[in-house]
């Protein structure tokens, strides 16, 4: 039996008291208790203290460039599609520098899970505002306070159709848990973007800032494939912010449309030598 010991206890470099550890927890506990191995697991990341989460967790794990989580978890998906890959990423990898791929990969919709760290700051550089840092916000750089629009990623993501979205908040471990549980048994590309306090950099959005305003929906309110009635949801946000699954639309998903993955994982083929070098050949 798997238990969350087997993920691992590793020292951190996160500050004391951050949203990031309940994020961790909140992983390992879902894994535990949909009785995955850490062996059938990728973590791939980016970069950002979000993306430090695979250095934490002994299993499958993969530390690439700033922005860049999806491809790696995707290409890892197709190469292995026994494993269950999940991406972690932070507001500025996901929505400023990944955000390409973040609307391509919502396209896409490969079975992979995603978890936001969104802290609403860019945390690892020390405190510049991000694609999701509120109006008038100052830091460091933005002295005069932000002056461009938030980003809303959940109805970003429900715009492109994505096929999972959730909100959690790192001050609701058990909820957050059955969140990421969930979006990991979804087949489809699964959004959780996490509301995460960043206790050194983001002296705004705090651990009471969050917990004064969120709320669980225990039910949307209507059918989680409105996705009309979603986009709406959404958009909710200010005094009052829902948390929860918000808009799910089963549909095929990237791995379903390749033929080849039906005899099995990728990795198992025999590699094709002949035919490589037959190309090479023909260069030279
Ligand atoms: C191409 C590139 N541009 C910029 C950086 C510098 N950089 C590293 S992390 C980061 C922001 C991280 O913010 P976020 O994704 O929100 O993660 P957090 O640290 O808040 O968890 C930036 C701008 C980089 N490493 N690579
Ligand atoms: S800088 Fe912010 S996000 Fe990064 S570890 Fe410290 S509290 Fe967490
Ligand atoms: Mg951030």
């Amino acid at each position: 039996m798997v238990s969350i010991e087997d993920y691992g206890n590793f020292e951190t470099a996160w500050c004391p008291g951050c949203g990031n550890f309940a994020i961790l927890k909140s992983i390992k506990q879902a894994l535990v208790n949909l009785g995955r191995s850490p062996h059938e697991v990728l973590v791939a990341s980016g970069i950002g203290q979000s993306s430090k989460t695979p250095h934490y967790l002994n299993c499958n794990g993969f530390n690439g460039l700033h922005g860049r989580s999806l491809p790696p978890a995707t290409g890892a998906k197709i190469a292995n599609h026994e494993l269950t890959v999940i991406a972690v990423t932070g507001d500025g990898d996901c929505y400023g520098e990944g955000g390409n791929h973040f609307l391509h990969t919502v396209r896409r919709n490969p079975d992979i899970t995603m978890i936001v760290h969104d802290n609403q700051i860019y945390g690892l550089t020390k405190g510049q505002a991000s694609p999701t840092s509120e109006i008038g916000m100052k830091t460091k750089v933005q002295t005069h306070g932000v002056f461009n629009m938030p980003l809303n990623p959940l109805s970003l993501a429900i715009s492109l159709d994505c096929s999972f979205v959730a909100r959690g908040y790192a001050g609701k471990v058990s909820h957050l848990t059955s969140l990421i549980e969930k979006a990991i048994e979804h087949k489809g590309l699964s959004l959780v973007d996490v509301l995460q306090p960043c206790v050194s950099f983001n002296k705004l959005n705090t651990f009471k800032w969050y917990s004064e305003r969120v709320y669980e929906m225990d039910d949307a309110g209507y059918e989680l494939n409105d996705r009309v009635k979603a986009f709406e949801k959404s958009m909710e946000w200010g005094e009052k912010i829902p948390l929860g699954v918000f808009y799910v639309n089963e549909k095929p998903c990237f791995d379903d449309y390749l033929d080849v993955l039906k005899s099995g994982p990728l990795y198992k083929n025999p590699p094709a030598t002949e035919k490589v070098n037959e190309l090479i050949d023909g260069f030279i």
